[in-house]
């Protein structure tokens, strides 16, 4: 691997480069180990495209989501605020973005950017202030309730809050939907290749539930494998993924834009052991999607940019959601739009070979408090978890009153030895971030969700 510095004169040909555009490409619930890239899961799944992109681009060892669920983890990616700051705090669905809330997309829109998104927004139902038509995008297809995205054969999808009934077919109304978004992701890129566009793609597979269409080429490989019939799928759906991966790069190329492109591609919360953790998505982390040890909240993540990012280059820069909005805005010159009070720093310095440069976090603060019941719509009570990451130490604790344990990451990974009775000291001061950090967000009523599989 080359060092990070390898990459001579990045700042001086990003300030007189044209704006470049931007495809960031999140998927749902992929695990930190499952891309070959970041050393593959007990299955191996193959993810040639995941692993040709790390090669040709930054990956990041200590990349964190913004939270362990999937809409929080949205809410602080478009805010750029952490979870103690951010609108949306928990995962049943229809709690929505604010009027006020300013997002990324928002940003790059001030800065004469199209933007568009394509995927599962998650942070707001239909009719409320927060639909992403609202807060930059151009046009945003897909999912805006996140219980309506667990159905890969719903017969609509939303475009900017107009219904679309999806023809499938020999006249069926049905097409699988990840198909149809993605289709629309490569026509806005088409579209907007003479101008620069931000494309955000919060893709849904390889979240549950598992399904994939009997005629998509990754079955075909898979389907004699002796495996349950769902982990087959999820293999198919990862494999599914990372063909629509190399099919961006190959749109790129085919625009003769990919030089002046910038692609982000992460998961969005930490692996769930489905299936009997039969792939071991989580591979050495303790925890799982829901909880705030390292195996909720840890993605892989890589960033690529032809000659502006080195090829072949590894970060262990510590860094999470609420930075995406800085170093999008740096990355395409807009900052001066930014909210004053985000909690993210930009990362390019560290994506552009000048490490030495790169500003850190003194800490990275999430919160989170899991669904108590689907149907009555609460969520568990003296449940609010909290995590501090401060250097090599992770201050967690699973439910508001019981006692933080303190892990030192550098050399418990697994976060199996509670060093909190060892070093007080340093307890309290990360418990007092935690608390200095929690603010209470803007009471919402959450509206009924559509139909759909309540699902974690
Ligand atoms: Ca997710």
């Amino acid at each position: 691997m080359l060092s990070v510095n390898g990459c001579i004169n990045a700042q001086s040909r990003l300030n007189t480069s044209v704006k470049p555009n931007v495809v960031f490409i999140i998927v749902d619930d992929l695990g930190p180990v499952d891309p070959g890239c970041y050393g593959g899961n007990k299955h191996k799944l193959p993810t040639p495209n995941i692993d040709r992109m790390a090669a040709e681009g930054m990956l990041f060892t200590q990349a964190y989501s913004g939270c362990c669920v999937c809409a929080p983890a949205r809410s602080v990616l478009m805010t750029g605020k952490h979870m103690g700051h951010t609108t949306v705090r928990g995962n049943l669905g229809g709690i929505s973005l604010l009027a006020e809330d300013v997002t990324v997309a928002e940003v790059l829109k001030n800065g004469n950017y199209k933007v568009g998104g394509f995927g599962k927004w998650g942070i707001a139902a239909i009719g409320t202030p927060g639909v992403p038509e609202k807060h930059g995008f151009d046009e945003f297809f897909g999912y805006y309730h996140q219980i309506h995205a667990h159905n890969y054969w719903t017969d609509y999808l939303w475009h900017n809050s107009r219904k679309v009934e999806l023809k499938g077919p020999k006249g069926s109304k049905q097409r699988y939907t990840h198909h149809v978004i993605f289709e629309r992701a490569k026509k806005f890129i088409r579209d907007n290749k003479h101008q620069p566009f931000f494309c955000y793609c919060p893709w849904t597979p390889p979240h549950g539930s598992w399904h994939i269409p009997d005629d998509d080429p990754t079955m075909a490989e898979l389907k004699d494998k002796p495996w349950p019939k769902n982990a087959k799928v999820y293999a198919a759906m990862v494999a599914m993924v990372d063909r629509h991966l190399g099919e961006i790069f190959d749109l790129l190329k085919e625009l003769e834009i990919d030089d002046n492109t910038v692609v982000f591609f992460c998961s969005d919360n930490g692996g769930y052991p489905a299936f009997g953790n039969f792939f071991g998505s989580n591979g050495p982390y303790r925890g799982q999607k829901t909880n705030l040890y390292e195996g909720g909240i840890r993605i892989p993540l890589i960033a690529r940019w032809p000659g502006r990012i080195a090829a072949g280059s590894e970060s262990d820069l510590l860094w999470y959601f609420a930075d995406v909005m800085p170093t999008l805005a740096d990355l395409t010159g807009t900052t001066e739009f930014m909210p004053d009070d985000i909690d993210g720093l930009s990362t390019v310095p560290t994506l552009t070979g000048r490490s030495d440069k790169q500003e850190k976090h003194e800490f990275l603060y999430w919160e989170y408090t899991r669904v108590g019941n689907w149907q009555k719509y609460t969520y568990e009570k003296n449940g609010l978890q909290q995590a501090v990451r401060m250097g090599k130490w992770k201050l967690v604790r699973l439910k508001q009153n019981v006692p933080f344990e303190l892990y030192d990451l550098s050399k418990d990974i697994g976060e199996k030895n509670d060093l909190a009775a060892m070093y007080p000291a340093i307890v309290n001061k990360m418990a007092t971030i935690a608390k200095q950090q929690h603010q209470e967000p803007v009471p919402q009523t959450e509206p009924p969700a559509p139909n759909g599989k309540r699902f974690i």
